[in-house]
């Protein structure tokens, strides 16, 4: 191991500043895969909506598939239902060797290709998810599940691929949720976010982590969430990952505010807190704003989910989302349930303006180790438009303003590189003219596809670009404007 650099403190982890490919990078693949791919079922919907309209019964019928372990503990959840009807009695359990079969048909150097011609510049991997089954043949032993665990080592072999492919490698942890030391069922928002196992898991916890951080030394530790609950052992944690991984990034979801854990056991409080949590959801969508508020004095990304912010903020974070309503592969989704590759794509460029990072998430199936032909379909258009306008993302920095309009009400969103401005135009304006309404920008401009020129005019506070062709099937178009004055 490296010398010793950095301290359990505040002020030492500080002093680590988010690295430049992280900031260049934009763009991630996140994948959720284990045993929960192998039944994949949830029922479809939105986690949003799902807060808002079911919050008593949310975490028991949200759209989430990787949450079937705990769904069909409950006997009247559509999961339940999908459960008894195709594996009758089977537990939970059963899965495991469906799982471990299917991995005959697993190709990790087809995914990493796969990720990487989608124009991906990291992934990051579930190494165990809520259910506590783990994708590496860890040493370190659960007190409570027999061989929970993959022999064949599943995040090393992915590891491997995706650094071959030239791409950064990220390790996701379920670090506060852990079903098979925390039985009990998780109803609610707070029943799920404070059931953090106390007992022998924190230890269990720290030395599973710092074992994938040895093995594997993964340039993204991407914790979920609400663990661990003491600030000690969580900087300690930190020091040691950055000693090991200097250029490695942790994000924000760790020990949560300490509301929920110490109450956790006392009805009557937790019925307040989900009150309040309810509340809040109803006027704010973002479940993790809602709940899991960053309190801890370091990180190095935010990580929204499924959600947009408005500004541009002056810390680095990263949006999550599914390519459809689920992280885990959910049989459900059909081709129109999956979000469209146009909508994804806004949300892409919308984060990129605000300096945020996309880190969109595949499912692959449990039974087989295959990517859904729907997922690829989107994966693959995403490598279609980087291939093109991928100068407009990579590297770039927010420029002083996200967003505009044209005269269409077509959103305009912005970045910059150097004296480079970037102004991508999200859709299909057509035609051959755009007024982009309250900005104006001199410069020599051109389309940045085909490096097709580019007239630029002031019409009072509006400027108007007149392109030489007609723009009718470009799909964001983006238009590079040089000589950007300083600012
Ligand atoms: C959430 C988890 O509960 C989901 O299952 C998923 O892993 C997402 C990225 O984070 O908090």
């Amino acid at each position: 191991m490296n010398n010793k650099i950095y301290q359990p403190t505040k002020e030492s982890l500080n002093t680590h500043l988010v690295p430049e490919w992280f900031e260049d990078a934009k763009f991630g693949v996140f994948i959720h895969w284990g045993l929960y791919s192998v039944p994949g079922f949830a029922p479809l919907g939105s986690f949003a909506e799902t807060l808002k309209t079911d919050y008593d019964r949310s975490m028991l019928v949200y759209p989430y598939a990787e949450g079937y372990w705990n769904a069909i503990k409950d006997p009247n959840t559509p999961s339940a239902h999908y459960h008894k009807a195709k594996y009758g009695n089977m537990p939970y359990q059963g899965f495991r060797q469906m799982f471990l079969d299917g991995l005959n048909e697993w190709d990790p150097s087809a995914w990493a290709k796969t990720f990487s011609d989608a124009g991906a510049k990291y992934v990051v991997i579930v190494s165990k998810h809520h259910d506590g089954f783990c994708l590496w043949p860890t040493k370190v032993k659960n007190p409570y599940e027999q061989n929970w665990f993959s022999e064949r080592d599943l995040i090393g072999e992915l590891a491997e691929s995706v650094r071959r492919e030239g791409m950064r490698f990220g390790i996701y942890y379920s670090g506060g949720i852990d079903w098979t030391f925390q039985r009990r069922i998780s109803r609610t928002l707070v029943d799920y976010s404070f059931s953090t196992p106390g007992g022998d898991y924190p230890a269990y916890a720290d030395a599973q982590v710092r074992e994938l951080i040895e093995r594997y030394r993964p340039d993204i530790l991407w914790n979920d969430i609400c663990w661990p609950t003491d600030q000690d052992t969580l900087f300690r944690l930190f020091a040691y990952y950055y000693d090991v991984v200097p250029d490695g990034v942790v994000n924000d979801r760790w020990k949560h505010t300490s509301l929920g854990g110490k109450f956790m056991g006392l009805k009557p409080v937790r019925t307040i807190i989900d009150f309040m949590i309810k509340q809040k959801i109803k006027k704010h969508p973002d479940i993790h704003s809602a709940l899991v508020q960053p309190a801890i004095p370091h990180s190095d990304f935010a990580t929204p989910e499924y959600t947009r912010y408005k500004d541009i903020k002056s810390n680095k974070w990263e949006m999550t989302r599914g390519i459809g309503s689920s992280f885990g592969y959910n049989r459900n989704e059909r081709h129109d349930d999956y979000t469209s590759f146009e909508t994804l794509v806004l949300d892409f460029l919308d984060a990129v303006s605000k300096n945020g990072n996309l880190l969109l998430n595949v499912g692959p199936r449990g039974e087989d180790a295959r990517i859904p032909a729907e997922q690829l379909s989107r994966l693959s258009k995403f490598g279609d438009w980087l291939k093109q306008n991928g100068t407009a993302v990579y590297g770039t920095r927010p420029w002083i303003q996200a967003e505009a309009f044209t005269e269409k009400r077509e959103a305009i969103r912005f970045t910059k590189k150097d004296n480079n401005l970037y102004l991508m135009i999200l859709g299909k304006p057509g035609g051959s003219t755009i007024k982009v309404k309250d900005v104006f920008i001199d410069g020599k401009a051109c389309l940045l596809s085909d490096r097709s020129p580019i007239k630029i005019e002031r019409d009072g506070n509006d400027m108007v670009l007149t392109f030489t062709r007609q723009l009718n099937d470009v799909f964001v178009p983006v238009v590079l404007i040089q000589s950007l004055p300083s600012n």
